[in-house]
């Protein structure tokens, strides 16, 4: 079985609990891929795609009830509920584990468990944590074998250092959402999920360890795990530049991260170097610097507005391997989503598996769509043609720019930089965005998303704000910080702004920013570029949008420091101080 003594036994007790009818060690072979994919098209866990047209891709669809990350199931498990802090939900690591237990006892039965030893960051970075994650889900397998390096290696990497490991639990159950949990014990380096099938869920990698479990260790050992894209942008003279980026869920982290640069910037020598597309792992290292690694292997993305206009690379990507959930298939046996590319298919059976035609009404009046808002495809991060060659280097790439993002249709200006390290973290912890598709609950509704990882953090956001606050005095200089918004719209609810690849122009000035090469002017919120900063060659924007885009409106301003003032309240007296000060200065600048 294995010689760690610690998994050895944790697995038996998870057996004796769950009692499957066998357990199955993941390796990670090929042989091992085909013969699962054989499996689950067996009992229709997956669809076979064409494979002429769509080689090595598989379709899956998830139950209605299971489309996107519960927020409101997910809870932080710690001995004291201040470690939780506000945000979280909370429970004790006694009662967390007793109602787990209660779910997934004997749920196994009739069922294989499957062993998923998997690295988060190259097998034996500095930077690397290793998972061992178990499921009854041949569908969890395919996605983890797809999203971080999984299998023999990390085992044998594991029992020779007969070193620590995650914990992670998963069990579908009955993918009952009444009695679905995705509990985190962060004292324990423990996840356990019950009762789900979708991606943010139940790939226990990704967010569950990656974000809220690896920010507590990050909070313990002195670096950030962050909900960030890494990309490098390689200026005409070669020299590539680092950036990471924090925008909330479906909010353009992907879109960015393999961005083609517009006509102009591409003649200019532009190009793009794609590092990660949702979690950054980032540490100070002997140089005073910050290093960034992306500790996935894959791409969960959003399938719906992805076409070969908004971002080719990722379209080339997706012709092979991949696993695509929740989207249209097709009668050719390839799939197809909203705002993908044309044509709109005649028919092809819906994400709920029923037949669809486009334009056909619900009982609402509503349209009915082929795609799941929220459908998803696992890709490969190694198929995106822009991938850095930088993937396995175990020092990652040294970052010079931070910048947060949402998706504001008011307020916020097109881009505009930190006057400060401190203002910087202040514009990260008012970051506010509507909500989308990729959570449960009310769609549109702006609320405020600290760096984006309100849903992620898995300890007290008070203290998560002190050690950004920190974290910036030990680094010579850190990173500048900006913010930008993609997503401003005009009195008609048109979008100002053309937005991904043009995004490259916004870039662009950031760059220059960190390389001592471009100007600023002093807004009363920040840094802003003058016109003439912004390279707009080749792009129809009407002369109006770009004042608009970077319009300060002191009246909007003043509501949006109530909001500000509301929210830091209801963080408590654990908010740390400096938040204030930043807080009144602001104030101080708008009246
Ligand atoms: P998660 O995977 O949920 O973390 O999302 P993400 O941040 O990676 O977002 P993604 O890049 O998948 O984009 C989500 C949605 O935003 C898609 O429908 C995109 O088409 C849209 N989008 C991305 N970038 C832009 C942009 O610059 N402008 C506009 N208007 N829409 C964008
Ligand atoms: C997100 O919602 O931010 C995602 C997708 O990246 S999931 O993995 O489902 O969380
Ligand atoms: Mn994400």
């Amino acid at each position: 079985m294995t010689k760690h003594k610690k998994l050895k036994q944790w697995i038996s007790e998870c057996a004796k609990l769950c009692q499957p009818d066998k357990i199955v060690w993941c390796d990670g072979s090929q042989e091992e891929r085909k013969r699962l994919e054989k499996e689950a098209f067996k009992i229709n866990e997956i669809v076979k795609l064409d494979q002429k047209k769509l080689p090595g891709s598989v379709y899956h669809r998830t139950a209605q009830n299971d489309v996107a990350r519960t927020e409101k199931l997910t809870y932080i498990c710690t001995k004291n509920k201040r470690d939780a802090g506000p945000i979280n939900n909370w429970m004790l690591p006694k009662e967390g584990y007793r109602r787990a237990y209660n779910i997934i006892r004997g749920s196994m039965k009739g069922r294989t468990m499957y062993v998923i030893p998997f690295s988060m960051g190259p097998i034996g970075s500095p930077f690397s944590k290793i998972g061992v994650e178990l499921t009854d889900s041949i569908y969890v397998v395919l996605n983890m074998r797809i999203m971080t390096r999984m299998g023999k290696a990390v085992l044998d990497h594991l029992e020779k250092n007969q070193g620590e490991f995650t914990k992670c639990l998963h069990g579908k159950v009955d993918i009952d959402i009444n009695n679905r949990l995705i509990l985190h014990f962060p004292e324990d380096n423990t996840i356990i999920s019950v009762n789900s099938g979708y991606g943010g869920n139940v790939l226990l990698g990704k967010k569950c360890l990656a974000l809220r479990i690896a920010s507590c260790q990050a909070r313990d050992e002195g670096w950030l795990a962050e909900h960030m894209l890494i990309m490098g942008i390689e200026d005409p003279t070669g020299y590539i530049t680092y950036i990471a980026a924090a925008f909330p869920s479906a909010c353009g982290k992907t879109n960015l991260a393999m961005l083609v640069p517009p006509k102009g910037l591409r003649k200019k020598g532009y190009r793009i170097w794609t590092v990660g597309d949702d979690i950054a792992w980032m540490k100070i290292d002997s140089d005073g610097k910050l290093w960034a690694i992306n500790p996935e292997n894959g791409l969960f993305g959003v399938g719906p507005g992805t076409n070969s206009k908004t971002n080719p690379n990722m379209m080339a990507a997706l012709k092979q391997d991949t696993i695509f959930t929740n989207v249209l298939l097709k009668p050719d046996k390839t799939v197809w989503w909203e705002d993908g590319d044309p044509p709109i298919p005649k028919r092809g059976i819906d994400w709920k598996g029923y037949p669809w035609k486009p334009g056909v009404l619900d009982e609402n009046g509503k349209v009915i769509t082929g795609a799941h808002p929220n459908a998803r495809f696992t890709v490969p991060i190694q198929n995106v043609p822009t991938v850095t060659n930088r993937l396995e280097h175990h020092h990652g790439v040294p970052i010079s720019a931070i910048i947060f993002g949402g998706r504001r249709a008011a307020l916020a200006p097109l881009v505009y930089e930190a006057l400060t390290w401190q203002h910087g973290v202040f514009m990260g912890a008012t970051m506010a965005s509507e909500r989308t598709a990729a959570q449960f609950g009310k769609q549109g509704e702006v609320r405020h998303d600290p760096m984006a990882m309100r849903p992620f953090c898995g300890y007290n956001m008070g203290d998560y704000l002190k050690h950004w606050v920190n974290l910036g005095k030990k680094m010579t200089p850190p990173p500048r910080i900006f913010h930008v918004n993609w997503f401003r719209k005009d009195q008609n609810g048109n979008f100002l702004w053309p937005g991904f690849g043009d995004n490259l122009r916004v870039l662009e000035w950031v760059v220059r920013r960190c390389r001592g090469q471009a100007d600023a002017r002093k807004s009363l919120i920040g840094f802003v570029p003058h016109d003439y900063d912004l390279d707009l060659t080749g792009i129809k924007l009407p002369k109006n949008n770009l004042k608009q885009l970077f319009s300060v409106n002191k009246k909007d301003w003043a509501q949006e420091l109530n909001g500000i003032k509301e929210f830091f309240s209801s963080l408590g007296k654990d908010l740390p101080q400096e938040m204030w000060s930043e807080y009144n200065l602001l104030k101080k600048r708008l009246d």
